[in-house]
């Protein structure tokens, strides 16, 4: 067992060697894994086999990892064309659980579990909160959902097979999550990063301060948020956040997670193997180039998954990482290749949007985008929240933030944003996953826009 104790790690655990193993042992073990996995999935996959004998591929084509880049595709319409059982490789009976993700169209994708798969998906989330140095004796709440959604269940049964007690409150009832963190000396908190600053806001509001609390790391994940939103957490909180990634389609969350040097996300690629590739050609991106992430996993017993196209964007980081873990790390996950806006021409990601405004001091976590049409064209208007302080300044002091985010977001995205300065507490907060994006360029010109909204402040022609 590999000897490796930090103060700032917290108490290494034993489950966690994987993540240090030399190279050529890891890549025997993903060689032996993957072999295993395609012959199970042409085995007990029709559509699998379908595709393979389609390209005049067989199991024994596949010799090792380098071989991966030999087998086909597999995309979400996969699964919803197959809803809710079709791409099982094992018969229902094995089955010891489900999960379904709602999506935004049509019928949710179903994602199903044997009792090993749940056993790897707590091993790997176990090792994602043993990275971010929580250990046996943590109080962790979690205000994942509990649910359809993997994120309560996967954090949950990761966080007790590390030893630390849960609190399974699961999203929402904010009164009372803000009751149970101060009352139960919670040391870890795991929601969605947009959750945590509605909770900061909250508990603000009833006149606590979270940096006095024992609260000390939050694991945070399962929606794009950027390094600046990080830098006010971290400041607002005392809380060390942490990125952790994952979908259900793979596991849920335990995909990957940073670890205590917060540069990338390490990949537990002993069970879930890592390709970046250009979505455009589908040729592999060189380590520090974009492309979309693409995952095959090697253990998973009920729905195996070959090189699903994940539709995120990342980048390989090549250099080893100071934790010493010899698992590949990621750049965060700051957007999807589907979440791209084409204004005028344009491609603008949310994800510029809020590294823009949040560069900018007086700007509170809290925005909103709005696409509709004006005039025949695209128009890109932003909402968001300035802090009390700046709301009550002088109007001079008001334009002079507005001009600085629409100089701020101008200069980052090359388009003319439309922004409007609005207080604390006006736009709706989000118990899970934040919706960034309202698109209104369907509904007539009349009916969408900011125009509720003009009241507040000044509009971009000194409305
Ligand atoms: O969001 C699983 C999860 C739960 C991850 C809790 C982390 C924490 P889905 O609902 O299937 O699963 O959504 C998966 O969410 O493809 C990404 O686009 C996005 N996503 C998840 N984590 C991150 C992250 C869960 N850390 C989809 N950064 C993924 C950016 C993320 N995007």
């Amino acid at each position: 067992m590999i000897e490796r104790i930090t103060a700032k790690d917290g108490p290494f655990h034993p489950a966690s060697a994987v993540d240090f193993l030399p190279l050529q042992q890891l890549h025997d073990l993903q060689s032996r894994r993957l072999k295993e996995t395609v012959d199970l999935a042409y085995r007990r996959v029709p559509l699998f086999r379908s595709r393979m004998e389609k390209i005049g591929l067989e199991p024994e084509d596949i010799r090792g990892i380098e071989d991966i880049q030999l087998l086909p595709f597999t995309e979400k319409t996969d699964l919803r064309d197959t809803y809710p059982f079709g791409l099982l490789a094992v018969p229902t009976s094995e089955v010891v659980r489900l999960h379904a993700s709602s999506g935004t169209t049509g019928k949710p994708i179903v994602v199903a579990y044997t009792r090993e798969d749940v056993a790897v998906w707590s091993e790997v989330m176990l090792r994602s909160f043993a990275a971010c140095g929580v250990h046996a004796g943590d109080i962790v709440q979690n205000a994942y959902g509990y649910g359809l959604f993997t994120g309560g269940l996967g954090a949950h049964y990761g966080a007790e097979a590390l030893g630390a007690a849960v609190i399974p409150i699961s999203g929402g009832n904010t009164e009372r999550q803000i009751m149970v963190l101060k009352d139960f000396n919670v040391t870890v908190i795991c929601c969605t990063p947009s959750y945590f600053c509605y909770l900061i806001e909250q508990a603000e509001k009833k006149g606590m301060d979270i940096r006095q609390l024992p609260l000390r790391v939050g694991v945070f994940g399962a929606e794009p948020w950027s390094d600046e939103m990080r830098k006010r957490i971290e400041s607002s909180s005392c809380v060390r956040a942490f990125d952790i990634y994952g979908l259900s389609e793979i596991i849920g969350p335990g995909v990957g997670i940073e670890c205590v040097q917060q540069a990338g996300l390490h990949l537990f690629e002993d069970h879930f193997y890592p390709e970046v590739i250009d979505p455009v050609t589908n040729e592999p991106c060189p380590d520090g180039v974009e492309g979309e992430l693409v995952l095959t996993t090697l253990t998973k017993k009920a729905l195996p998954m070959i090189r699903y196209r994940t539709h995120d964007i990342t980048t390989f980081i090549s250099e080893p990482c100071a934790c010493g873990r010899t698992i590949r790390r990621i750049h965060r996950i700051s957007r999807r290749s589907d979440d791209m806006m084409i204004i005028r021409g344009v491609n603008v990601f949310p994800s510029q949007v809020e590294t823009a405004l949040l560069a900018v001091e007086g700007t509170l976590p809290h925005y909103q985008i709005i696409l509709s049409r004006k005039n025949g064209l695209d128009h890109l208007g932003v909402l968001v929240e300035v802090t009390p302080e700046f709301f009550s300044d002088t109007v001079s002091g008001i334009e002079n933030l507005h001009n600085l985010l629409s100089h701020s977001l101008e200069s980052a995205l090359g388009i003319r944003v439309d922004v409007r300065l609005v207080e604390p507490h006006t736009l709706q907060r989000s118990e899970g996953k934040a919706r960034r994006v309202l698109d209104q360029r369907s509904l007539g010109e009349q009916e969408a826009g900011m125009d509720g909204f003009e009241n507040f402040c000044p509009g971009p022609n000194g409305k």
